[in-house]
C-alpha cells in the first residue's frame, strides 16, 4: 500500500479501515531504516497512527500540522513525497530527521528544540484571520514537551485570544525517559481513571433530566456544573485554560480518531484533544526499552540489539557522570540537576545512587538554572547538565539568575561543538560565544576525558559560577584512573614548544591541534601548542609571553568564529595594547547553520580535523613571511 501513497491526497482514497494496514508498513519501512541510519525510533513508531489520521482529516498543506520537536515525522515524511528518499534519513546531505521547510510543503515550521508548536500554531491562525483565510491550524506536542513553560506560554494566550487552534495532545506518559511532574501526574489520572467521563456523562444526564421548574433551577443547573467542574470534567486544567478539552482518545484506533478529530475541526475556539499512545508501538525491543530507542544508534533488526563499540574509550558523558558520582560521594552537598535529559548527560546512574540528591525538572532549562540559583543561594552545590543546544534557552537565566548574584553553580555545557546526524537544529556550537561574555563566569573546556574529571573537581570547589563544556564524543583514550586534583583557574599548558609560531587550541580542538602541529614540522614549521583551558579568564600572563616570543597566533576552536575563543584572544592582546605587534588567524566554524551529517565528515568540511588545521596553517603562515619580507 505504502508503494501507492505520494501525498495525502492517496491516503484519502483509501477505506479509512485499511489504514491500520498501511500503518503497519509503515512501521516495517521505518525500523528498518532507522536500524541503518540510526534515529528517534520509539517517538515514531508511536506517533504513525496519529499521523495517518490527522492526514486523512485534515487537508495538508493548505492545513497546517506544526510537529512540536519534530522528531516523531518519519511517517508524515514517508506519505508526503519523501519515500524514495526515506532511506537517506539523517545521513549527509539525505532528509533531514526534523521537519525543514526547504525539504517539503508540508513542513510547516523547522523543529527541533522542543515545546514551539503551539506558539507556532497560534501566530499561523492570528496570520489567517489577519489576512482573511480559513484553513484550519493543528499542533501537535508530546506529554513530555507540554511540561516546558514555552508550550504554557502558548496555551495561555491562545486560550485568551480563543482562537480557532487545534492542539493534539501526543501522550505516552513519557519524556524520553518516564515524564515527570505534577502536569505529568494529571495527565496520567485523566487517562487511568474511566470514573472522570462516567461521572461526567452522568452528571450531564441527571442535569438534563431535572424537569423545568423555573430559571432558579436551570442556574442552580448550570452553577452546579460549573462548580463540580474542577472535580469531575475530564481536562478541567485545560478548559480552564481556555480550551475544549476532548479524550482521551486511543492514538493507535484510527478511525476513532479520525472521528474525533473531524467532529472537533468542525467546532470553533481553542480545542485540545488528547491522544493516547505508547512509544516503540510495534516494536518489542523499543516497546520495551523507549528510552533506549528514544534515538537510538543503528541495531540488528532482528534482535534489536544496539550496534555500539564497546570496546572504544569511554564518552565525555559517562566520565562526567562516574566522576560526579565520585565527588558527591564526598561531598553530601552536591546535586545534579537534569533538563530531561537523565540518559544523555549521564545523570541517570547518580539518580539511581543519589535519588534525594537529584532533580529531573522537566523540559524547562530555564527553570532549572533558577531552581539551581535557590540551591546555591542556601549553601548547596548545584550541577546543571544540559546539552549545549538547549542552554541557550537558558541564557538570561544564567545571565540575570547565576552570574549577576555570583552565585555558585556548576553548568555543564554537554554535547557541545557539532553533534553529528540530529544537524543544526542540535549543534552546540554556540556556548563559548554566549557564555564568555558574561561577567564573574569563569568557562573551561577539556581537552580529554582525564582533563574533564579534574575540571569537575575544580568546578565544584570554585566559587562563583562555572561552566564546562565538551563535546558529543568518546574519549581519546586518556588515564583515567589517575586521582582527581584542581587545576588552578585561568592557567593553560603548553604542551610542545616550537619556534616559529603559537597554535592555540580549546577543548576537542587541542589533540587535533598536536597532530597538526607534527603534519607541520614535516613541512619546516615548529608550532608552540598550547592547550587554552580556559576561555574565561584566559591565561593573559602565559599569552603575553608568548607574544614576546611569536609574532604569529593561531586559534582554534570547535564553536563558531563569531565572537568566541579566538576573539576572546584578539580581545586580550588590544587591551594589552600588542594587537599590533601580532598576527592572528583564527580557526574555528563559520558563521552559517551547518547542515546533519556524521561528526568527522562535518570537522573536514569545516576544516577542523587535523590535516586542514595543518594546511590552514601552513598557508597563512607562509602568506605572513611573504608580507614581512
Ligand atoms: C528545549 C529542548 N530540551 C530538550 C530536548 C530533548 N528532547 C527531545 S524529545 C524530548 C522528549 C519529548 O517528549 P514528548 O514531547 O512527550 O515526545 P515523545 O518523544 O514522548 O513522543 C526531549 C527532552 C529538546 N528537543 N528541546
Amino acid at each position: 500500500m505504502l508503494e501507492k501513497i505520494n501525498d495525502p491526497k492517496d491516503l484519502k482514497k483509501l477505506d479509512i479501515k485499511d489504514l491500520s494496514i498501511l500503518a503497519g508498513e509503515i512501521r516495517s519501512e521505518i525500523v528498518k531504516v532507522v536500524s541503518v541510519t540510526g534515529g528517534h525510533l520509539s517517538s515514531n513508531l508511536g506517533a504513525v497512527d496519529l499521523t495517518l489520521a490527522l492526514h486523512y482529516v485534515f487537508d495538508a498543506p493548505r492545513d497546517k500540522i506544526v510537529w512540536d520537536v519534530g522528531h516523531q515525522t518519519y511517517a508524515h515524511k514517508l506519505i508526503t513525497g519523501r519515500r524514495g528518499r526515506f532511506h537517506t534519513l539523517r545521513k549527509h546531505k539525505g532528509l533531514s530527521g526534523f521537519p525543514k521547510r526547504e525539504e517539503s510543503v508540508y513542513d510547516v515550521f523547522d523543529s527541533g528544540h522542543s515545546s514551539t508548536s503551539i506558539s507556532v500554531a497560534l501566530g499561523i491562525a492570528c496570520a489567517r484571520d489577519l489576512q482573511g483565510e480559513d484553513y484550519k491550524v493543528v499542533a501537535v506536542i508530546g506529554d513530555g514537551s507540554m511540561t516546558s513553560g514555552v508550550a504554557f506560554e502558548g496555551l495561555n494566550q491562545a486560550g485568551g485570544l480563543k482562537k480557532n487552534i487545534i492542539v493534539i495532545l501526543n501522550d505516552n506518559e513519557m519524556s524520553i525517559s518516564k515524564n515527570v511532574g505534577a502536569l505529568s501526574k494529571y495527565l496520567t489520572k485523566l487517562i487511568t481513571n474511566p470514573d472522570y467521563n462516567k461521572l461526567y456523562q452522568n452528571l450531564k444526564d441527571l442535569l438534563q433530566d431535572i424537569p423545568v421548574i423555573g430559571d432558579r433551577i436551570v442556574d442552580l443547573g448550570k452553577k452546579m456544573t460549573e462548580g463540580l467542574k474542577g472535580v469531575f470534567v475530564p481536562g478541567a486544567l485545560f478548559e480552564e485554560m481556555g480550551f475544549r478539552y476532548f479524550g482521551p482518545v486511543d492514538g493507535h484506533n484510527i478511525p476513532e480518531m479520525a472521528d474525533v478529530m473531524k467532529k472537533v475541526s468542525n467546532l470553533e475556539g481553542p480545542r485540545l484533544i488528547h491522544v493516547v499512545t505508547k512509544k516503540g508501538r510495534g516494536f518489542k525491543p523499543a516497546e520495551d526499552n523507549p528510552d533506549v530507542f528514544h534515538s537510538s544508534p543503528p541495531f540488528d533488526l532482528e534482535t534489536g540489539i544496539l550496534k555500539t563499540q564497546p570496546a572504544a574509550p569511554p564518552s565525555f558523558a559517562r566520565v562526567f557522570s562516574r566522576t560526579l558520582i565520585e565527588l558527591a560521594e564526598r561531598d553530601e552537598k552536591i546535586v545534579a540537576i537534569t533538563a530531561a535529559m537523565s540518559l544523555g548527560t549521564g545523570l541517570e546512574d547518580f539518580s539511581k545512587k543519589y535519588p534525594q540528591r537529584f532533580f529531573d525538572v522537566g523540559i524547562a532549562e530555564e527553570h532549572a538554572m533558577v531552581f539551581a540559583a535557590g540551591l546555591a543561594l542556601e549553601g548547596m552545590k548545584p550541577v546543571v547538565a544540559i546539552y549545549s543546544t538547549f542552554l541557550q534557552r537558558a541564557y538570561d537565566q544564567v545571565l540575570h539568575d547565576i552570574c549577576l548574584q555570583n552565585l555558585s553553580v556548576v553548568i555543564i555545557s554537554a554535547h557541545s561543538g557539532i553533534v553529528g546526524e540530529d544537524g543544526p537544529t542540535h549543534h552546540g556550537v554556540f556556548d563559548l560565544s554566549y557564555l564568555r561574555h558574561l561577567p564573574g563566569i569563569t568557562v573551561m573546556a577539556p581537552k580529554d576525558e582525564a582533563e574533564l574529571r579534574h575540571m569537575l573537581k575544580t568546578a565544584c570547589n570554585h566559587k562563583g559560577p562555572v561552566a564546562i563544556r565538551y563535546p558529543k564524543d568518546r574519549g581519546v583514550g586518556a588515564d583515567i584512573s589517575v586521582p582527581l586534583k584542581m587545576i588552578d583557574i585561568g592557567l593553560a599548558e603548553v604542551l610542545k614548544k616550537g619556534g616559529d609560531i603559537a597554535v592555540l587550541g580549546i577543548g576537542s580542538m587541542v589533540y587535533p591541534c598536536l597532530k597538526a602541529s607534527e603534519i607541520l614540522e614535516k613541512e619546516g614549521i615548529k608550532p608552540c601548542v598550547v592547550n587554552a583551558r580556559f576561555i574565561k579568564p584566559l591565561d593573559r600572563d602565559l599569552l603575553v609571553e608568548l607574544a614576546g616570543t611569536f609574532g604569529k597566533f593561531v586559534t582554534v576552536e570547535e564553536n563558531t568564529l563569531e565572537g568566541g575563543f579566538g576573539s576572546a584572544v584578539m580581545e586580550l592582546f588590544e587591551k594589552e595594547n600588542l594587537a599590533g605587534k601580532i598576527a592572528i588567524k583564527r580557526i574555528g566554524l563559520p558563521d552559517r547553520f551547518i547542515e546533519h551529517g556524521p561528526r568527522p565528515v562535518l570537522l573536514k568540511e569545516c576544516g577542523l580535523d587535523a590535516e586542514s588545521i595543518a594546511a590552514t596553517i601552513e598557508v597563512w603562515f607562509k602568506r605572513q613571511l611573504k608580507i614581512k619580507n
